[in-house]
């Protein structure tokens, strides 16, 4: 189904315009390709820059990278021209003309993958690289595109395949009774793999949720200031702030942000019984938001007392991933504590912000990264992020632990080893040593073509 025959072709720059826009060849016709397109009898030197024109189109600089030492592995030409759409498909199609293909969605990267550039966990890190919105994001795909990942799965593959070489040996040469592995032994490694197992799924959650962001809703009763603080948050005068109570009717939500998380922030309508039409769809929406939250941020009025309302939508959120917020802290005599003003805040647990000043705010967003990663910070980011790759871990580490079972409880070797070819299995499929082209396409087809 992946055919590497041809000569491909796309745009490698975004759609737009820009100072440089860039087209990449690549396949074993690439050069003859570019010479085609270029017009050129001197065919261009490897890894060399080279100035020359296109005829009625441009002026480029064309850069050949022979095999294999290429992004795909295979004969790349790259021709800069000026960032021009129209300049770029009049490049693209005098490629088809001289024999390329349109390159599909991630074929580049595809490419590399099958010419053993690359790994599936690499190139899997190029579209996330590629695609992230904060510099945490970028750190770890980066991580992933360097192979830290890669190394950590390789390490302990070598380790499995040794104990399965000496468990295989002794079925094998079951006569000589000689163990290659004593059972001990076996038993006290396999546990060993599982710890190893357990050590890098516990960066998964915090992982998964920097690469694939949360979302946190902003509910409260009317006027509390959760626009306030959401604009406070979101470093911008998103939503509209009045002193109205039923100010806001619709979800207002924003990409930011917080402390390396690339948090979906949504405003809502301000939870109360109401007989406005307009105002009762925003409090149905709100509900239907804070539904769907990995977060919920209550914001309460710490300048006054707690309401019926506020009641009600801590009831409703008990149990639920929350932070209580006690906003407009500015309005309290300074030195007053959480729980010294206001009647019913004695007995809650939360931040205290002043969404008109900016104080607690920092706080806050500490507060938001711990509740959803289980972190302080995201400092030392986490290894793994992929569900994919998680998914295949932690069923990896099931089987080791059905083998150490066995072992314990001096199952025939038989038995052990399925279990330990099984957790093996997996890992081949996180790397892409085992893949089918079902899996393939799905992993590519979030690439946009010219990747
Ligand atoms: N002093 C003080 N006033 C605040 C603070 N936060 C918000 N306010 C004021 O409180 C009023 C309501 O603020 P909003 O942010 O619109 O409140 P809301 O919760 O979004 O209200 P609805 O959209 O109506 O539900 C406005 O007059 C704000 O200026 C604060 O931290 N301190
Ligand atoms: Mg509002």
């Amino acid at each position: 189904m992946f055919s590497t025959d041809d000569s491909i072709v796309a745009i490698a720059t975004p759609p737009g315009r820009g100072g440089i826009g860039i087209v990449r060849i690549s396949g074993a016709r690439s050069l003859e390709i570019a010479a085609q397109v270029t017009g050129r009898s001197q065919p261009l030197e490897p890894r060399r820059a080279t100035f020359t024109r296109i005829r009625a189109i441009d002026e480029v600089v064309a850069t050949y990278f022979p095999a294999p030492h290429s992004y795909t592995g295979e004969h790349v030409v790259e021709i800069s021209a000026h960032g021009s759409p129209v300049v770029l498909r009049a490049i693209v199609a005098s490629a088809i003309a001289a024999g390329a293909r349109l390159a599909e969605p991630g074929e580049f990267t595809l490419r590399a993958f099958l010419n053993g550039k690359r790994d599936l966990i690499q190139a899997e890190a190029v579209a996330d690289l590629i695609e992230a919105s904060t510099p945490v994001q970028a750190r770890v795909a980066f991580d992933q595109l360097e192979g830290t990942l890669t190394e950590r799965i390789a390490a302990i593959d070598g380790d499995l395949f040794d104990l399965i070489a000496r468990l295989e040996a002794s079925l094998d040469f079951p006569d000589e009774g000689y163990h290659f592995i004593e059972p001990s032994e076996a038993a006290r490694r396999i546990t060993s793999l599982v710890a190893w197992f357990d050590d890098l799924l516990t960066g998964a959650r915090a992982g998964r949720l920097i690469r694939e962001g949360a979302t946190v809703v902003v509910a409260g009763r009317p006027n509390v200031g959760k626009s306030s603080l959401f604009n406070r948050l979101a470093g911008a005068d998103r939503a509209i702030v009045t002193p109205v109570a039923g100010t806001t009717r619709d979800l207002v939500s924003e990409r930011v942000d917080i402390e390396g998380l690339a948090v979906t922030l949504v405003d809502t309508a301000g939870w109360r019984e109401t007989h406005d039409v307009v105002e009762r769809e925003g409090v149905a929406r709100s509900k239907q938001a804070r539904e769907v939250a990995d977060l919920l941020v209550v914001v309460l009025d710490r300048s006054e007392s707690i309401r019926t309302e506020d009641e009600e939508l801590l009831a409703q959120t008990t149990g639920r991933p929350r932070i209580v917020v006690a906003n407009k802290s500015d309005l309290l005599d300074a030195g007053a504590g959480f729980g010294d003003v206001g009647a019913g805040f004695s007995r809650l647990e939360g931040v205290e912000v002043s969404a008109k000043t900016g104080a607690g705010v920092d706080d806050l967003r500490r507060a938001i990264v711990r509740e959803l990663t289980g972190r302080e910070s995201l400092r030392d980011a986490a290894a793994i992020s992929n569900t994919r790759h998680i998914t295949l871990l932690e069923q990896a580490r099931a089987n080791l632990v059905a083998a150490s079972e066995s072992a314990a409880a001096s199952a025939p070797e038989e038995f052990i080893l399925a279990d330990l070819q099984a957790a093996r299995a997996r890992l081949d499929e996180v790397v892409g040593a085992r893949t089918s082209d079902d899996l393939l396409q799905h992993i590519f087809e979030r690439f946009c073509i010219g990747k």
